[in-house]
């Protein structure tokens, strides 16, 4: 009698929600001349979709849904998406667009490079990536009233709907984000002074440098500088080269990029940075490079990426892949974008600007901020879950301005330039930020992110600038080049805005943050906030596996007062202090297996992993609801899944040597293979079951001077313990990569890669024979496959 009750029941609220509900479908294959309104006639476009719903007025006096499923398939763009109030939902119903079943809509901003060609003499192949390769021309048409959101940001260039983006700074191979050809090691200014052109007011105009210390790159205007300070990055565009005696030359650095980059430290003498974006670089697999004069992109295959010609390589082209752009007036509200993918979204601007030198998404001299590709600017209701945002130029997914009541919910955000979630506005001086424009009532929930900081080794995982009321709630944060929760209200001027603050990090899981420090990147955390977001929480998160070279994990930085930091947990630390204390926070009742500043009151020392109930319960229920645990099956964990597991050795050197101490978590400790070793050196491990492998990382001993452990070896994936068949998941040639030990060991080698296998087994073992391999830690992050 229940069960018949409750049936009725559902099917009289299922009937009733069904009665108004109105369903479009949208496919790869369809025709936008179809009806749009039923499975079999479904529309090619997502642009015509959203025109006729505008058209018929199906938003307005809505008495259900109006759902656009998308079939699956890859939908490519020629522009950005765009929507406002006239596609809002009305009575509370909302304009979904949906992912039809469990079919994986794909939206592409960017294009395939297909016809590559081997370059004779050359490990590497080119392929033509025109701007404008038929006679084809883009519609102008894209609504009558729409502006551009921040044009300040976006090139807005017209793109031929044939043609490649004139500028992009990566590129997609089946998936995996390729490395822009640099130099394996780094180059150092060879004199105090600057170059100083009387004909320029610039007081620095670029830097002398040993000739022989560079290649003779024939297209210099390609190149940028890429170098470090403390916690900025600094990436910026060099002009030319200019003959200046017989042992050296002047980089002539693009201008006023190089002045203001070099505004904070001036670069010293003997400052040290790589040279990206040369052909002279590329030579070694997985690197590429861009030819901006001849419209040619080079690449280096790895053996993994398979034959060239048939790997799925893309280049990113459209700028902002998706806008939601309302505006204060006309507000655009109750729009929902459902389990889509977003990939390959391009940003242009540094191309002639400088990089870095901010902290986090701030961009440029502390003026502004990031972009995100899927955007959101005034707007109310708006939703965006489910949905995997990748492969990303800028930022994954940004709430703009004024938006109000967003939910960001179980989505997954996976290699990104920047953070994989960014909300509100940057300004230095808070003062001047206009009410109307602060992002409130934002929920962010149940997000993995993953990933982050590629390309930029400032870049956060979830990040907040001005915003009220902003809850962060069992997000999954791994893997992301700065910190992993980061907040900062402009600068430090103690100004104290009314309608900021309220910032919640509750129940959220973050591991592995900072991994920048691979690069050298000092001065991260795990979570931080910095400025005045009076009556703000960071309660009961869990934070893991926080790395030697994290300064504090918990880390609330200048003005954070009125911030409640409590109930939290830090376990598997190598951090040097887990919970800090600076004025003004209060930061107590806190649980930590590491040592913690003064100042922190009533905290708990684990010792042993004897762990109070309290802090078990907060360890359990931190991270992905249960609802969301699926999306674990999907991206790398927080585990490094060979750390302690059973491993061998092709010889060691002696016991203090053998194969465990490369997996032993210590980055002091090494495996070295005997001098004795006969054949090719190895070293191998059980992962006890199979995984896919996404990443894997290695640090080489702490010796630079021994180059065997960096150069020509190979990692290899296998189901057979003794390897009679495997595949070469990851390779290096010869040149060693570059290593860093003056202070901390920096500068591991990573490589990450997509195959849609499960392999128990991985293997580095040496090309060269009379290689006698070395291995400070060994890691690998995956997930297994069901
Ligand atoms: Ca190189
Ligand atoms: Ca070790």
């Amino acid at each position: 009698m229940k069960y018949y009750f409750l049936t009725l029941l559902s099917l009289l609220l299922v009937g009733y929600a069904c009665a108004g509900d109105v369903n479009l479908y949208v496919s790869p294959d369809g025709d936008d001349a179809n009806s749009g309104n039923s499975l079999e006639k479904p529309f090619l476009t997502i642009e015509r979709a959203r025109d006729v719903i505008r058209a018929k007025k199906l938003n307005v006096k809505m008495s259900g849904d109006v759902t656009v499923y998308l079939r699956g398939g890859r939908y490519e763009l020629d522009d950005t998406l765009y929507f406002d109030d006239r596609d809002s939902g009305s009575n509370g119903h909302s304009v979904n667009y949906k992912a039809y079943k469990k079919e994986e809509p794909i939206i592409c901003g960017g294009r395939r490079v297909t016809g590559w060609k081997p370059v004779k003499g050359k490990p590497y192949f080119v392929a033509s990536v025109p701007e404008q390769a038929a006679v084809k021309t883009k519609s102008p048409v894209r609504g009558n009233r729409i502006l551009p959101l921040h044009p300040r940001f976006y090139s807005q260039q017209s793109l031929s709907s044939d043609g490649f983006a004139p500028y992009f700074a990566q590129l997609y191979v089946n998936g995996v984000r390729a490395e822009r050809a640099r130099t394996s090691d780094i180059r150092s200014s060879s004199r105090k002074e600057w170059w100083n052109n009387p004909e320029t007011k610039a007081f620095r105009d670029g830097i002398y440098i040993d000739k022989s210390t560079i290649e003779d790159y024939t297209n210099p205007e390609d190149i940028r500088l890429l170098w470090l300070e403390l916690f900025k990055t600094m990436d910026t565009p060099l002009e030319d080269v200019i003959p200046c005696d017989d042992d050296e030359v002047i980089l002539k650095m693009k201008q006023p990029a190089f002045l203001k980059g070099t505004a904070w430290h001036r670069i010293q003498p003997n400052t040290q940075f790589f040279i990206i974006n040369a052909l002279e670089e590329l030579d070694e697999p997985g690197e590429w490079y861009l030819d901006q004069k001849k419209d040619l992109v080079y690449y280096y295959p790895r053996t993994v990426d398979g034959d060239i010609n048939e790997a799925e390589v893309y280049a990113p082209r459209v700028e902002c892949l998706v806008k939601v752009d309302g505006t204060p007036m006309r507000r655009a509200r109750h729009i929902k974008f459902d389990g889509i993918t977003f990939q390959c979204g391009n940003w242009s601007d540094p191309k002639e600007h400088y990089l870095g030198l901010s902290q986090a998404e701030i961009y440029r001299t502390y003026t502004s901020e990031f972009p995100g590709q899927v955007v959101v600017n005034y707007a109310d209701h708006v939703t965006i879950a489910n949905c995997t945002i990748r492969n990303m130029g800028s930022c994954g997914i940004q709430l703009y301005e004024g938006c109000n009541n967003t939910l960001i919910e179980g989505n997954l955000t996976y290699d990104t330039t920047g953070a994989g979630i960014t909300i509100g506005r940057w300004w230095f001086h808070l003062f001047e930020c206009p009410p109307e424009s602060i992002c409130t009532n934002t929920m962010v929930r149940n997000n993995v992110v993953r990933n982050t900081g590629r390309d930029y080794w400032q870049g956060t995982g979830i990040n907040i600038f001005t915003a009220y009321e902003c809850k962060v709630h069992h997000n999954d944060i791994s893997d992301t080049a700065y910190t992993g929760l980061h907040a900062r209200a402009g600068g430090s001027d103690g100004f104290i805005h009314p309608r900021i603050g309220k910032i919640e990090y509750k129940y959220n899981k973050v591991s592995r943050a900072f991994a920048g420090h691979k690069w050298g990147i000092g001065d991260g955390g795990h979570i931080y906030m910095h400025g005045r977001y009076p009556g703000s929480l960071v309660m009961e998160n869990l934070s893991l596996y926080a790395n030697q070279n994290v300064n504090m994990e918990y880390y609330p930085d200048n003005d954070s007062y009125q911030v409640s930091w409590t109930k939290n947990v830090s376990r598997y630390s190598k951090s040097k202090y887990s919970f800090y204390k600076k004025a003004q926070s209060t930061v107590h009742h806190n649980y930590s297996d590491n040592r913690v500043t003064r100042g922190v009151s009533h905290h708990t020392l684990v010792k042993n992993d004897e762990w109070p109930e309290e802090a078990q319960k907060i360890m359990a229920s931190a991270g992905l609801q249960p609802e969301y645990k699926h999306l674990e099956r999907r991206v790398y964990g927080h585990k490094n899944l060979a750390e302690g597991r059973p491993c061998k050795s092709s010889s060691d050197l002696d016991g203090a040597h053998a194969a465990k101490a490369a997996i032993d978590g210590n980055w002091k400790s090494f495996w070295r293979a005997s001098d004795k070793n006969d054949g090719p050196s190895w070293f191998s491990v059980d992962l006890g079951s199979k995984h896919v492998i996404q990443r894997l990382s290695m640090l080489p001993r702490q010796d630079q001077y021994e180059v065997d452990g960096r150069r020509m070896l190979e990692i290899q994936a296998s189901n057979d313990p003794e390897f009679s068949a495997y595949v070469v998941l990851a390779e290096r040639k010869n040149l060693p990569w570059y290593h860093k030990t003056t202070s901390h060991p920096t500068n591991m080698w990573e490589q990450f890669v997509n195959v849609d296998k499960g392999y128990r087994y991985l293997r580095v073992i040496a090309t060269d024979p009379a290689g006698k391999l070395s291995i400070g830690e060994f890691s690998a992050f995956g997930y297994q496959k069901e």
